[in-house]
Formats: structure tokens, sequence, C-alpha cells
């Protein structure tokens, strides 16, 4: 990429998107198209068209997505389902109408069968059946990717897939019923510490296993891979190395000082058990994460602090 290619990051100011416009400014990229919810509805196709018509990107991240955690997957499908498919459809039809010279599509580690070999390569997409509490999301995610390959294969478009872990980091969403795991607990963690109490509520049985990368990394590997990987097979973007909800959430308390007892609410879901990504591929071509799960837990737990809860900061 020139640094005065016209680069449109829809989904701004998600947390994927927000990392990748912040890397892509620290690296001198001075033409970035952002619009916001209010400015441009991505899920209205002749908005998007006409977008896109007006603006003549050159490249496209997409890294707009209804997102959420466990429940809010498992509350919501029809609006997993539709808003990420009418999302994805609207901007990759208008990226080929327009002459866009290369598109990344972000998907998600979830798009795997339930019981893929650990770590997951990027083989096993399609091979079994999905877990049940995100397989709307999942096969949105999925007619993402096989867009992007039937626009490669069909008009030769440079259409890549990335698939991103667990995501954290600054800019996450900490609502309790709508996040992920680790900006739960962290909230938890922290309003546990400020109110004295001595409980704090993990969701499962603690056993699952998941992998966290933080979002800056998965931001220097799209940056990486926008630069340097060209072919419509889907490649997944992770940091290596997975733990326990149980080791996450005995973190996390550790990182913020809480040191009540966990207490293990198996009446919610535990979702997948394990989904952990083979990051060999994309290693192969020389990106690898940088970030510790601790460091980034610190430093998204600063963010939080500064962000979201003076209550909670001034304590
Ligand atoms: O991050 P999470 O919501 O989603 O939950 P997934 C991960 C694990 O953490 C599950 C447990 O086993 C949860 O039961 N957990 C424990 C909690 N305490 C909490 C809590 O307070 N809040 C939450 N949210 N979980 C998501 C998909 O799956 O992964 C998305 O739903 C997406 O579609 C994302 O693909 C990457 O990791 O299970």
């Amino acid at each position: 990429m020139d640094q005065t290619d016209k680069i449109f990051i829809a989904g701004h100011r998600g947390l994927a998107g927000s990392a990748i416009t912040r890397n892509l400014e620290a690296a001198g990229f001075t033409n970035l198209l952002k619009r916001d919810r209010k400015e441009l509805d991505l899920s209205n196709e002749s908005a998007v068209a006409a977008f896109f018509e007006k603006e003549k990107p050159d490249v496209v991240v997409l890294a707009a997505a209804r997102v959420g955690g466990i429940k809010a997957n498992a509350d919501y499908p029809v609006e997993f389902l539709l808003d990420n498919l009418r999302i994805q459809n609207n901007v990759i039809s208008a990226a080929h109408a327009n002459d866009v010279r290369k598109l990344l599509f972000l998907g998600s580690s979830c798009i795997y069968p339930k019981h893929a070999p650990q770590p997951i390569p990027e083989s096993a997409l399609l091979t079994g059946a999905l877990e049940p509490t995100n397989d709307a999301y999942a096969i949105a995610k999925i007619a993402g990717i096989k867009l992007c390959q039937a626009y490669a294969a069909e008009y030769g478009e440079n259409y890549i897939s990335a698939m991103p872990t667990n995501l954290y980091g600054p800019g996450d969403n900490f609502d309790l019923l709508g996040s992920h795991v680790l900006p739960a607990l962290l909230s938890k963690a922290l309003e546990a510490k400020a109110s004295g109490r001595r409980e704090m509520v993990v969701w499962g049985t603690g056993q699952p296993r998941r992998e966290f990368l933080h979002v800056d990394d998965m931001a220097d590997a799209c940056v990486f891979l926008l630069n340097n990987y060209d072919s419509p097979e889907i490649i997944n973007v992770g940091y290596g190395d997975d733990i326990s909800i149980r080791e996450l959430a005995e973190l996390i308390c550790d990182v913020v000082g809480f040191d009540g007892e966990l207490t293990f609410d198996a009446t919610k879901p535990d979702g997948t058990p394990r989904k952990l990504l083979d990051v060999s591929k994309i290693a192969t071509l020389g990106w690898r994460p940088k970030i510790p799960l601790r460091e980034g837990i610190a430093s998204t737990c600063e963010w939080y602090l500064q962000n979201n809860t003076p209550a909670l900061a001034a304590r």
C-alpha cells in the first residue's frame, strides 16, 4: 500500500477498526476514509453503493460487524446473522463495483467446527458442526469468506480474509450482558474490589480454554497482511497460546488486586471447549504478536479506568 492510498475502514469506531485506524495513522497513512453510523448506515445497500461511487476508495478494511460475547450471540441470532450478512454483502459488492484494489475481510475463530483439531489449522473450515452458541455469527462470517473467495475466483479480485482469535484491548465493550469474557471479568473484578465485596462470579465451569490477542497486535497483523498477503485462502491471526477461563479470571484478579473468592455459575453456558488457532501460516510469512497477555490486560485496565469509570478510578 502507498501512504496516500485512500483506505476506507468500515467500522473505524469498533474495537478492531479503531486499532487498525491507529496503526495506519501511526505508520503515516494520510488518506483514511471514516464514516460513523450516523453518516453511513452500512446495512443500507443504496447508501453504501452511493458512498463508494462518490469516494472511490483504493483499499477497504471490512472491520464493521455486529459482535458480542457468548450471551449476546445466543440471545440475538437473527441480528447477528442478518446485520452481518447485510453489512458484508453491501461493502464487498460495492468494492467490486467501484474497482477497489484490495479488500481485507475480518472473520473470527468461531467459524471453525466446535470439535476442530487443536491448534486449529485454516483447513478445518467446514469440516464439522459449529458451536451452537454462536452459529448465527459464524455462518454470516463464513458467507463473507465465501463471497470474497467467489469474487477472487470469478473476477480476479484481491480480497483477503483474516481470522482473528478472541480480541481484547482499548475500545472494547465492557457491558456485562453483551461483552466478551475478558472485558466482563475485568469490569467485575474492578467493581468487586471497589465495593469491598469478597466474591466474584464467573460464568460456566471455568474449564473452557480461550486464546486472547491484544487488538493492537491484530491491527499490526492486518496491516502486515495488506502489504504482504494476496491469496483468497483464509489466514489465522492468533496469539499462539491459550488459557482456561479460570486461569484468566485469576490473572485478571491478580492484575487488578482483587483477592476475594471466585464462584462459578454453571447455569451459564461454557460454549466451545477450546479455540486455539494454528498460527504457523502467518508466522511463516514473518508476523508474530508482541504483547504478552498480562501486559495487555494491565494496559486495558488502565484504559478502562481512564475512559469508562471515573467513579472507580477515583477510589
Ligand atoms: O468471550 P465469550 O463471551 O465468548 O466467553 P466465546 C468465553 C468463555 O468465558 C465462555 C466464559 O466459556 C463463558 O462462559 N465466561 C465466564 C464469561 N465469565 C464470563 C462473563 O462474565 N462474560 C462472558 N461473556 N463470558 C465468542 C463468540 O465466543 O467468541 C463470538 O460468541 C466471537 O461470536 C468471539 O466469535 C471471538 O469465546 O465463547
